[in-house]
């Protein structure tokens, strides 16, 4: 293929405090136990895990107001977004593995903070657009593109937490693929904002092809920035990963789902990824959590160069 070898940085966000339900905090591990390091390796990649990032107790809350864990989401994501920035100045592109949707405000800040304007694909079943005002349920999880778009600061009350903080990503720059569980108020703002957006319906209207290929132009049209990707497990259909906080019916089929990472790896643009809400204590099944880990393994494979068509080494020696 076009570009061989990627060199991937991995970071660990073992952080559930986005949201109310224990157990999302074991993905990175079961996501590395499952094998991601071997297979990024068989793909030529370049590996580098820089471990997990330890929560600390110390961040948890005091009183709890309408947004729940404000300090412990705050102070974990500006040392994510530290981590982040390290990630890139070594050179190369971020994996970082959650732990909760509300992980993506540190993972954008730290990524923009060190390449600039950015790209940003943001595959999942909900906008999480939520402000701190428009939330009905206090999770941070739902809320963390609010924090990190320009154009909504006027709606985002000052709280000290992430006074560190500087929004750092244009609206116009954000494209959605998956969604079909959208809040009133959030609605509302991608409407009022004109967010590029690729529902279900669209995926249903246009297929999953026309989707990647008007994603991209559309990127390309904003200037071909460094391309972040933050998926959302929950994007995928629950029949295939059921193992995750929130989960949609009529969601993105398997094939779907990887076929979005082999178009944006095709980019060669792909600068940072986001794997998160995989949850193993919601899976009712061991053949649920297995399917749901092994959905985020190739997801992350397809992002990397691994191909359906297959892949053989740069330096394979056919047998005489
Ligand atoms: B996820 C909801 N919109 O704000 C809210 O899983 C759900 O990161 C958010 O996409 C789901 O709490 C957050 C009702
Ligand atoms: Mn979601
Ligand atoms: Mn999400
Ligand atoms: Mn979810």
């Amino acid at each position: 293929s076009l570009h061989t070898k990627s060199s991937v940085g991995i970071i660990g966000a073992p952080f559930s405090k986005g949201q109310p339900r224990g157990g999302v905090e074991r993905g990175p591990d079961l996501i590395r136990a499952a094998g991601l390091l071997p297979k990024l390796h068989e793909l030529e990649c370049a590996v580098k895990d820089y471990g997990n990032l330890a929560f600390e107790e110390a961040e948890l809350d005091g009183p709890e107001g309408v947004l729940k864990n404000l300090k412990a989401v705050g102070g974990f994501n500006q040392r994510l977004s530290q981590a982040v920035q390290l990630v890139k100045k070594d050179g190369h592109t971020t994996v970082m593995l959650g732990g909760d949707h509300s992980l993506a405000i540190g993972s954008i800040h730290g990524h923009s903070a060190a390449v600039g304007q950015l790209g940003i694909v943001w595959v999942d079943a909900h906008a999480d657009i939520n402000t701190p005002l428009t939330t009905s349920t206090g999770n941070l999880h739902g809320q963390p593109l609010s924090f990190l778009v320009k154009e909504l600061q006027s709606s985002v009350p000052v709280l000290p937490s992430f006074s560190w903080l500087k929004p750092c990503i244009s609206v116009k720059d954000l494209v959605y693929i998956g969604l079909r569980d959208v809040d009133p108020g959030e609605h509302y703002i991608l409407k009022e904002l004109g967010v590029k957006m690729f529902s279900m319906s669209e995926v249903d209207q246009l297929g999953v092809s026309r989707v990647m290929e008007e994603t991209c132009d559309y990127l390309s049209s904003r200037g071909n920035k460094p391309i972040h990707l933050s998926y959302d497990i929950d994007a995928i259909d629950p029949t295939v990963t059921p193992a995750t906080g929130t989960p949609v019916v009529g969601g993105l089929s398997y094939r779907e789902g990887v076929y979005i990472t082999e178009c944006l790896r095709e980019t060669g643009r792909l600068s940072a990824v986001d794997l998160v809400e995989v949850n193993p204590l919601l899976g009712k099944t061991e053949e649920g959590i297995q399917s749901t880990v092994s959905m985020a393994v190739d997801l992350l494979l397809g992002c990397f160069g691994r191909l359906r068509e297959g892949n053989h080494p740069s330096d394979y020696n056919p047998p005489k």
